[in-house]
């Protein structure tokens, strides 16, 4: 591959593409883990590439509610694993209750495994869903396999970048699901308890700065997460977009 200019406009953005194609060889990211890596670029264009208001307050609220929970868990794919497993492991090792899964929607155990060594790596000490032990009701896809002490007894789930089916799954089982979706259109984003609609790498050390800040006033957790309305916050996202695009088509924005 030719180098990429650092002078380039979208260098970073360069540097992530290129980054996962390399984590594809590795056979952590799935190729088509690559497309939908594509498809978030695009929204985070629409979002401005920045966390909004919405993005933080549904950030703040996963942090209290995380910490309120009894057994949550946060399921890892492979595009998680690739941009994210060291925040990955500094979300687990501020939250000690939290537990970390693998589950994948094009599993082999070769890349279950892969997965689980990289996060491992990165300092997560215990990692679940290479050898699952159950399957999730209603969800005949391999995203189905799951651990019984993990995702299958799990009372929140921290679903970043998904596909809509499993959180549909997670919520009709009762669970409180979380989803990390920069396309506020998904169906993981609608069927979600609490979702963010923020790029991973800037949601997961978000949500771990709240849950240090948040650790100290435990009086507040339950209110932040009831003031964090599902609806209102995929209505602020539709608002945002449409405003941006309002502004840029009178040439304001
Ligand atoms: O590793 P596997 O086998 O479990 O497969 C993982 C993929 C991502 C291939 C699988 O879950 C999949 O097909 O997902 P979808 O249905 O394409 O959904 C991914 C969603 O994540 C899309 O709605 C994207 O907008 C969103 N997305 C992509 N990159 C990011 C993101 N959201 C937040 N941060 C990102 N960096």
């Amino acid at each position: 591959m030719s180098p990429i200019p650092r002078s380039h406009p979208r260098y970073h953005s360069l540097l992530v593409r290129a980054y996962l194609a390399e984590e594809m060889g590795r056979g952590i990211v799935a190729p088509e883990g690559l497309i939908a890596h594509g498809r978030g670029e695009a929204f985070d264009y629409l979002l401005g590439e920045g966390s909004t208001p919405f993005a933080l307050k549904a950030e703040r609220a996963a942090a209290a509610r995380l910490l309120l929970s009894e057994h949550p868990v946060l399921s890892v794919n492979g595009n998680v694993a690739a941009l994210a497993s060291r925040e990955v492991a500094q979300l687990a090792a501020a939250l000690p209750g939290l537990r970390v899964e693998v589950n994948l929607f094009h599993r082999t155990p070769q890349r279950a495994e892969r997965i689980a060594e990289k996060l491992r790596r990165a300092g997560v000490i215990d990692v679940l869903g290479v050898h699952p032990t159950a399957r999730l009701r209603g969800l005949p896809s391999d995203r189905g396999w799951v651990d019984e002490n993990g995702i299958l007894a799990a009372d929140t789930v921290l679903v970043p970048l998904e596909d809509g089916d499993r959180a549909q799954a997670l919520a009709r089982t009762g669970k409180f699901v979380i989803t990390i979706d920069l396309n506020p259109l998904s169906r993981t984003t609608r069927a979600a308890s609490l979702p963010i609609i923020d790029e991973l790498t800037r949601a997961l050390p978000e949500i771990r700065r709240q849950a240090l800040a948040l650790r100290k006033r435990p009086g507040s957790w339950t209110q932040i997460v009831q003031g964090a309305d599902p609806d209102a916050l995929r209505g602020s996202a539709y608002e945002f977009i449409a405003e941006r695009l309002r502004q840029m088509a009178r040439g304001t924005a």
